[in-house]
């Protein structure tokens, strides 16, 4: 049964193979769910309507793959996206899962960790650049402290300068083309991690040498795990033409990174950034970077992707109806030009509450 809230390639929605892949593993439990293989998770994808997939090298080629088996896996994982009609738009790298990692990655006090994290990354490009990403996503998770005795925080930022500009040589040399999207999280892994919100990521970035090929990748859980307004930290983003792709998700504010189907938690959030992207006119992709509940099987799971899609879709709707409705239209333009004390933001909200809470008819517009 298809309707207007049915996704469609133009929608440009993805997921990553460790979303639909996700096997429900927490901190306390191990997993519920038998693996996905690459090739499943795009016959998964295509069934519930996605436009493209993303991968970390190691989601594809395992880590000790040898490179007769790295390009069978990767044939193979190419003709299931050509099959199903799958594109590959962002491709990224593990760089928190190995213990060698434990202490970080370009940040690491090792320079031979530091040194491996580059190589891993640079074979993960050329992996991304295969398989025709054009943006590669760094999440720097094991990039940080439990204890700051462990080395001065602005070293750390040295390091990972030197990283992200020996990254940009290499697709230059390359020529690669990548956007580089630097996602940023407050903590977890670790106790805290450096480049904690958006905003820091966005300050780092003038700093690089080539400072044009660098963007970031605003996640909403890690927003909301900082307490902060995700809108804000995209349309900061955005205003600086740095958003190059945004993770989609949902966070209950003060909470481990939940990675919750989108709009699930918040729905005025989610709403005010659907909007946003689409009176902005943002082109790029709309990732899910999210898992279904540890509850669920894979029918759960691909309820939970349809979820996601269909959420924005109706979010999309419902800003369409926004921006249509007479009275608050009326109410948007007379802000700021009352001549009484009150500005009319009670009833400009309860106006998008009522739209959201679907009592607001088509009349209205
Ligand atoms: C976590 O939110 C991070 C990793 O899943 C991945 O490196 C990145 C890609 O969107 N998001
Ligand atoms: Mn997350
Ligand atoms: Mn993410």
């Amino acid at each position: 049964m298809s309707d207007r809230y049915t996704p469609r390639p133009e929608h440009k929605f993805s997921f990553g193979l460790w979303t639909v892949g996700n096997r429900g593993r927490d901190p306390f439990g191990d997993a519920v769910r038998d693996p996905l293989p690459p090739v499943d998770a795009v016959a998964l994808l295509a069934e519930v309507g996605a436009w493209g997939v993303n991968l970390h090298d190691n989601d594809l080629v395992p880590i000790g793959a040898s490179l007769f088996e790295r390009d069978r896996i990767v044939k193979e994982f190419i003709g299931a996206c050509l099959r199903h009609g799958i594109v590959v738009p962002m491709a990224t790298v593990n760089l928190f899962y190995d213990p060698v990692f434990r202490d970080g990655a370009f940040t690491s006090n090792d320079a031979r960790v530091r040194a491996y994290a580059l190589e891993k990354t640079m074979r993960a490009m050329d992996l991304g650049a295969e398989l025709g990403a054009g943006i590669f996503v760094l999440w720097g998770g094991r990039e940080g402290t439990e204890t700051d005795a462990c080395r001065r925080p602005d070293e750390a930022i040295k390091r990972l300068r030197e990283g992200v500009n020996a990254l940009c040589r290499y697709s230059i040399d390359r020529k690669y083309g990548f956007r580089f999207a630097l996602e940023a999280k407050p903590n977890e892994p670790r106790g805290d991690i450096y480049m904690a919100t958006t905003g820091a990521y966005l300050g780092f970035i003038p700093t690089l040498d080539h400072p044009e090929m660098v963007g970031v990748n605003p996640e909403v859980a890690h927003e909301h795990m900082a307490g902060l307004n995700v809108l804000h930290a995209v349309a900061q983003a955005w205003e600086a033409g740095k958003l190059f792709h945004v993770d989609l998700n949902d966070q209950v504010p003060g909470r481990y990174d939940q990675d919750f189907r989108f709009g699930s938690a918040n729905v005025k959030s989610a709403f005010w950034l659907v909007k946003f992207l689409e009176d902005v006119g943002y082109d790029g992709p709309r990732h899910f970077d999210a898992h279904a509940y540890r509850t669920e099987d894979y029918d759960g799971v691909r309820d939970f992707a349809r979820g996601c899609m269909r959420t924005y879709l109706i979010l999309r709707e419902r800003a369409r109806q926004w921006n249509a409705d007479a009275e608050i239209q009326a109410l948007v333009a007379e802000s700021g030009q009352r001549g009484r004390q009150g500005l009319g933001y009670e009833r400009l909200d309860q106006l998008t509450m009522e739209l959201l809470l679907g009592v607001r008819g088509e009349d209205a517009s």
